[in-house]
């Protein structure tokens, strides 16, 4: 007899989920007056995604969301974080709202609170309309504007159904990924660019929260989902703890600092001013940005080792914003992800601790993803055993443990994926989800060991 197996436990109230977001899993992107976004571009552009790979039909989970949701209520999640589409609310980026739009979300919110499972949504997980980014998009304020414009719509559609309500997800990626590294959409190189959008990212949030409380109903809480790393320098080498810093500074501080601190981090003109004047900033931006906050979202996979390298051009006209002459470097003996990620959960204690030390007043936090991308692949009877996954996340919430007996006030764990779906420039040869998505077979949805797993630990929880 198998021994009975023995799961963490964690406190009465705390939150367990799993997340997803709009364009890795929905599809329908010609549906129901849906405009299209920089990710359709991009991903449609040659050479930008491995195998040309799109989210044209991505999971179909716009069709199939009933079969989804039902997957998250068997796994006994008590709470779903999702995205919502901008391009589908405003085909353009600005106006009136499509009623068939709102109408999908409505749908999902019921199917969610009739299953017994929270809705948590995000507004922006990277789908800006086109139109938005032929205008300037995240570069220009006019963009942060019409978020807020596009928030307050979505606010008042669905705020009677929907408590947990998050701006952006990893502002990080949209601008330093999007328009600076090129990796992401809009996939391009830039300096003073980038570091306008992520300045205009934050004006954003900060408009979007107040137009969303001044209609407030009761009950919403308004928070922001930041993807942080700790930082670790390759060596003792003093020239790779300078470039640890400047990777902090870039990956982290840019947004921490004026979002809970509500300042700017000291180090930035010493790192940018040869590529910016920072002339996009208003005096009143930092009190606009850090706008109280009802929880703090963060999504964290590994720690980065930085390590020095001469890879900014020294010609200030050709650097972008993220050349700041730091590369990855790892440790070999460390094991790694599917994506190469170097696989250790101190990580996470290391973050809410530092956290914790730098700034005062933190809003309550939850982990809104974390998770692991595996070579999965279903055995000779169907199932899809994936034993890594399961050490990852189980470790990961060890991590949370830690932090918790410290008094470090985590609510709650979302794990990324419910689903494998299209990872952006990787395509769908990454596979994050619990759900396996037999992309050969008519999406066929089949739960991996780790759902079995992650819903008897949920289980677990609700038993003395
Ligand atoms: O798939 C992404 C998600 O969209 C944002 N956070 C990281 C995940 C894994 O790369």
């Amino acid at each position: 007899m198998p021994s009975e197996q023995v799961f963490r436990k964690f406190p009465d109230s705390f939150t367990w989920g799993v997340s997803t977001a709009s364009y890795q899993i929905e599809g329908a992107v010609h549906e129901d007056g849906r405009g299209p976004s920089i990710w359709d571009v991009f991903s449609h552009t040659p050479g930008a995604t491995a195998r040309g790979d799109h989210g044209d039909v991505a999971c179909d989970h716009y069709h199939r969301f009933r079969e989804d949701v039902a997957l998250v209520r068997d796994l006994g999640a008590g709470s779903y974080r999702f995205s919502v589409a901008w391009p589908r609310i405003q085909p353009e980026g600005h106006g009136p709202a499509n009623q068939k739009g709102l109408d999908f979300y409505r749908r999902l919110t019921d199917e969610l609170l009739d299953a017994g499972v929270e809705p948590w949504l995000t507004l922006y997980h990277w789908d800006l309309p086109q139109q938005l980014e032929e205008r300037g998009g995240w570069r220009t304020r006019d963009t942060a504007e019409r978020f807020a414009d596009y928030a307050a719509l979505v606010h008042d559609a669905l705020s009677d159904r929907v408590t947990w309500w998050s701006t952006l997800n990893e502002p990080y990626c949209t601008a330093f990924l999007g328009m600076a590294t090129g990796e992401h959409a809009p996939g391009t190189r830039e300096g003073h660019g980038a570091l306008a959008a992520a300045h205009h990212l934050m004006v954003g949030h900060g408009l979007a929260v107040q137009a969303m409380r001044a209609q407030r109903r009761g009950a919403e809480k308004f928070g922001i989902t930041l993807n942080l790393t700790e930082v670790r320098p390759a060596s003792a080498d003093p020239a790779d703890r300078a470039a640890a810093e400047r990777f902090d500074l870039m990956h982290n501080r840019v947004f921490t600092d004026p979002i809970l601190a509500g300042t700017f981090p000291s180090r930035e003109r010493e790192v940018w001013s040869d590529i910016t004047d920072f002339a996009f900033r208003r005096p009143d931006d930092l009190a606009l940005i850090r706008q109280p906050l009802d929880f703090l979202g963060m999504n964290v996979y590994c720690p980065t080792y930085a390590k020095f390298a001469p890879t900014a051009d020294p010609d200030p006209r050709f650097r972008t914003a993220a050349d700041i002459d730091v590369v990855s470097a790892p440790p070999a003996d460390l094991p790694r992800t599917a994506m190469g990620w170097p696989v250790d959960a101190t990580v996470l204690t290391q973050l809410l601790r530092g956290l914790n030390k730098d700034y005062r007043g933190l809003p309550p936090i939850y982990i809104t993803e974390n998770g692991a991308a595996f070579r999965d692949v279903p055995d000779a009877t169907g199932h899809v055993p994936d034993p890594e996954r399961i050490a990852y996340i189980d470790s990961h919430l060890g991590a949370v443990q830690d932090a918790l007996a410290e008094g470090i006030d985590v609510r709650g764990y979302f794990c990324w994926s419910l689903l494998d779906n299209f990872e952006w420039a990787y395509g769908y040869a990454k596979r994050f989800g619990l759900i396996y998505v037999d992309y050969d077979d008519d999406l066929r949805r089949v739960p991996k060991s780790s759902y079995h797993w992650y819903r008897d630990l949920i289980r677990a929880q609700g038993e003395s």
